[in-house]
């Protein structure tokens, strides 16, 4: 862990730089990760965390270096197993704030069954997914949120596919918080964060994130996206019909549930973990 400045100050409180390491991101330039990192860094600093508090968690993607980049505990592990890892943590480790960063190709596609039971089974993580519907990382194939008609030299005249619907899904899936954020507006992302992290179980935040190098055209984003003109709605049914119809750019969050979080039997028996772990003792 990092030496940061308010520690190294003896201050209480940290600021959004001290949850960045010393690693230098390796990201290309203008790439919307770069928002994505001060946005969690903000969050944090917003929740009053110590870095020791906290685990974040990735699978594979240019987008899943986020770890490495944050002074707190980490894990960078396989593709698409993200969210296998950080819902067995939280299990373990209940008082540890749990963060889950992915792509869409990591997330969505070898990550997606992951996806449907993480929020089905409504551990209490934040799963945060950059999405820039390319793999960036493996050099611009299309992933499931890859637009029908995207031509390129490895989708030439487009893949015909209907897009994956993530927060649809989500929602179908049992999730109790969702999001929609962008990666050009670190503050509101952060606020998306924190309200994510705050409310109980599996908060799913999907972050348009764009990757200038495979999807120069995401860069009009940013003249694209705009808040969604309704309040968050605690009613998946009336959550999901808005935002089937809308153009995927509604940034803010769609809906809040009341699902209790899923909770190990054995700590509701009052045993524990060390209950459990006893009835395994050879
Ligand atoms: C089992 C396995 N299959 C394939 C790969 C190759 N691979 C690495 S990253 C990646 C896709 C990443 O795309 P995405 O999650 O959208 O992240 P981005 O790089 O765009 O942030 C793939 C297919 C791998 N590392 N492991
Ligand atoms: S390839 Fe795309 S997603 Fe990966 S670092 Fe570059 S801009 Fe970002």
């Amino acid at each position: 862990m990092d030496p940061s400045s308010a520690a190294a100050a003896g201050q209480a409180t940290l600021a959004p730089r001290d949850y960045k390491s010393r690693v230098k991101p390796v990201w290309c330039p203008g790439c919307g990760d770069f928002g994505v990192l001060s946005a969690i860094t903000i969050a944090l600093a917003e929740l009053g965390l110590k870095r020791e508090e906290v685990a974040v968690i990735s699978g594979i993607g240019c987008s899943s270096r986020i770890p490495a980049y944050t002074s707190c505990y980490g894990f960078h592990g396989i593709h698409g197993r993200a969210l296998a890892v950080a819902s067995g943590l939280k299990v373990a480790r209940p008082e540890l704030t749990v963060l889950v960063t992915s792509g869409d190709g990591d997330g969505f596609s070898i990550g997606g069954n992951h996806f449907l039971h993480a929020c089905r089974r409504n551990v209490d993580l934040t799963y945060i997914v950059m999405d820039n519907r390319v793999y960036g990382m493996t050099k611009g194939q299309p992933s499931p949120t890859t637009e029908p008609d995207w031509d390129s030299a490895l989708s030439p005249g487009g893949t015909g596919l209907s897009p994956f619907h993530p927060l649809v899904i989500a929602l179908a899936s049992g999730a109790n918080f969702v999001a929609r954020g962008f990666s050009g507006d670190p503050k509101g992302t952060a606020e998306l964060i924190v309200r994510g992290v705050r409310n109980p179980g599996f908060s799913f935040i999907q972050i348009l994130s764009p990757c200038l190098t495979f999807r120069p055209d995401q860069r009009e984003w940013k003249k694209m996206v705009r808040p969604a003109p309704v309040d968050p709605t605690d009613d998946p049914a009336r959550a999901a019909r808005r935002i089937m119809t809308d153009d995927g750019l509604n940034i803010g969050i769609l809906y809040v549930g009341k699902r209790r979080p899923y909770v190990l039997a054995a700590e509701r028996r009052g045993g524990g973990l060390a209950a459990l772990e006893e009835g395994f003792a050879l």
